[in-house]
């Protein structure tokens, strides 16, 4: 453990965003820089690469005990109960949601942490926002408890910048696709279920309707913006609450004609459940002017290269 560079700790790394983004943080600083925790070590190669720990964020005298241990100057809280999840235990969602953040601001406050990267989510927005190329400042009125820890978990962070000077950095992600780890209980979801069901030669039933546009993001772009958000000048940074990112938009029968073009035998059917009321609730697109002009946002992967890219790597790794 070097004190004189960044080490780096982050909580909640066994989920889909944390187990790519740890990895791609080890491969920049060193993995003895990276410390990855979560409640339990659920992804082996986070154990196997680097160091790990156990740590529930709501435990702020571990998390206090790990900061000084490690000499952590930087914290990825990515630690969260997702929309759909939250739905069904809205008391636990809040509890990790807020307190969780809390305890990592008021650490990074009193520990002096030199930068705090907190993600948010398109669920701040609500049924009052404008749907299409949602701006960066809009009328949020999210409806789901865990869009509501996420807009006042935005508020936190500016907070914490404009009183105490923590370098707070966040995104607002869309839903995020991956193929190397399972989501975590999303609205979202459904756009990496399918891949596996389309594999697998079964019909795949939707929880969403045919026609429900959704902003989305293929991991590799969404560890890429983290990356160049938490590198970024601070000075360049006009945004301390949470940065709009866009990449695609699309609807589930759009990805399934994309999957069909590999796989002809494809076939969807739909059955919208409560995740249908939520998905209504949310942008159909982003608009993310403000990142692209502050720190140079661009995405790389379209629906079609997206689609190409998981249908490869998941037939290999099937194999
Ligand atoms: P995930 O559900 O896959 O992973 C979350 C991780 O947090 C899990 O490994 C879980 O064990 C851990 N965790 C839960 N409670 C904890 C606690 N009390 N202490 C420590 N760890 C705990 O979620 P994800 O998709 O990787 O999301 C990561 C972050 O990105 C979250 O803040 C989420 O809100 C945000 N985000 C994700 C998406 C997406 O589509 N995946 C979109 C927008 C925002
Ligand atoms: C969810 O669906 O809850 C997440 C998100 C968009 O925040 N994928």
């Amino acid at each position: 453990m070097n004190s004189e560079t960044e080490n780096i700790l982050i909580i909640g790394a066994c989920g889909q965003l944390g187990t790519e983004l740890t990895l791609a943080l080890r491969e920049m600083y060193g993995a003895a820089q990276v410390i990855a925790s979560d409640l339990q070590c659920r992804v082996p190669v986070l154990a196997e690469s680097g160091p790990f720990e156990q740590l529930d964020v709501l435990d702020s005298r571990k998390l206090g005990q790990l900061v000084d241990t490690y000499k952590i100057s930087h914290i990825y809280h990515l630690a969260a109960i997702l929309s759909a999840t939250g739905e069904k235990n809205p008391k636990l969602a809040w509890d990790v949601n807020m307190a969780g953040l809390l305890n990592v601001l008021e650490l990074a406050r009193e520990k002096k942490l030199k930068k705090v990267y907190w993600p948010s989510s398109i669920a701040v927005f609500g049924p009052h926002t404008p749907s299409q190329q949602t701006p960066q400042y809009a009328v949020m009125d999210p409806n789901t408890v865990y869009g509501i820890s996420k807009q006042a978990g935005e508020r936190w962070c500016e907070y914490y910048f404009q009183k105490y000077g923590i370098d707070v950095r966040s995104l607002r992600y869309p839903g995020l696709i991956s193929y190397k780890t399972p989501p975590g209980g999303g609205t979202t979801d459904y756009a990496v279920e399918i891949y596996h069901k389309a594999l697998e030669g079964e019909v795949y039933e939707c929880f969403l309707k045919e026609k429900t546009y959704l902003p989305m993001m293929y991991m590799p772009d969404a560890v890429k913006a983290t990356i160049q958000l938490m590198e970024a000048e601070a000075a360049k940074l006009t945004v301390r609450s949470s940065y709009n990112v866009g990449a695609i938009s699309f609807s589930p029968e759009e990805i399934a004609a994309e999957i069909k073009k590999h796989i002809s035998t494809f076939s969807i059917r739909y059955k919208p459940d409560y995740r249908q009321q939520i998905a209504d609730s949310w942008p159909s697109s982003i608009d993310d002017s403000v990142a692209r002009a502050d720190w140079a946002w661009q995405p790389e992967y379209s629906l079609p290269t997206m689609t190409k890219d998981i249908l490869s790597n998941l037939r290999k790794l099937k194999m």
